[in-house]
């Protein structure tokens, strides 16, 4: 049962015209709230449209993030464009180029520092891992993805944060995608989770260094994105 059920009490069978204050008055009276995420590996869960009531603010925020730090296709260290837009906001960012994978304070394409993270994402993400467990979460990089129909992720661990009992929090905006979630070898066969607009994924403990990835963005249209899907991963990079 996830939140939006409980809010659509339903009538007990067996019993006979009740009140609508009645019925409320029992979902009340209910055993504790069950919890509105679950669980999808040892380490990962999955909260199903936590991010849907707060994916407006989180968009406002975002321009103002890609005003300062606009989105770019960074290069993969073996000279190939990548097919999903990036850009960062927080402390740190993640950035690609011939020489490697690093997370570094300046942004690559105006050695500037990259935009503060806003408090939307930083509250949305603590409130995420803190449902699974890890609290005290500190995110200090937040790398923002863009993909457009036809743009892919493929699989890859991520390893370049300091420490990995940090978890990583995904949250999915926008286009829905299906997600490849391997094991810690690249040869493991993969599972394949959709994941829609709002969904909240937090990536911990033994699923921390699971290969993944992400299938080519099917064609779409969405209200909020248009044709674009759009995550956020929050990080303890540093
Ligand atoms: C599982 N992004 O940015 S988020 C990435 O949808 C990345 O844009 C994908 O993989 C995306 O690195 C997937 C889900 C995710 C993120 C990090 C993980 C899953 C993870 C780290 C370990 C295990
Ligand atoms: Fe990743």
């Amino acid at each position: 049962m996830n939140a939006r059920d409980r809010t659509r009490p339903e009538p007990v069978a067996g019993m006979a015209v009740r009140s609508t204050m009645d019925l409320f008055a029992a979902a009340d009276a209910s055993p504790p709230t069950p919890p509105s995420t679950e669980p999808l590996a040892p380490g990962a869960i999955v909260w199903r449209g936590g991010a849907a009531s707060c994916a407006g603010a989180l968009l406002a925020d975002l321009q103002g993030v890609l005003d300062a730090a606009p989105l770019r296709h960074m290069l993969t260290p073996g000279g190939f464009r990548m097919s999903v837009a990036m850009t960062n906001c927080g402390a740190l960012g993640w950035v690609s180029d011939v020489t490697g994978y690093r997370y570094d304070a300046a942004d690559p394409d105006n050695a500037r520092p990259w935009p503060a993270m806003p408090r939307s994402f930083l509250d949305l993400a603590t409130r995420a891992a803190a449902q699974a467990g890890f609290d005290g979460f500190a995110p200090d990089a937040c790398l923002v993805n863009r993909y457009e129909p036809g743009a892919r992720l493929s699989l890859h661990q991520d390893r370049n944060e300091r420490d990995f009992r940090a978890p990583i929090v995904s949250v999915s905006l926008g286009l829905p995608a299906v997600f490849l979630f391997g094991g810690t070898k690249r040869s493991d066969r993969a599972a394949r989770l959709p994941l829609a607009h709002g969904d909240v994924v937090v990536w911990g403990g033994p699923a921390r260094l699971r290969y993944h990835g992400v299938l080519a963005l099917k064609e779409g249209q969405h209200a909020l994105t248009g044709r674009h899907r759009i995550n956020l991963t929050f990080r303890r990079a540093g």
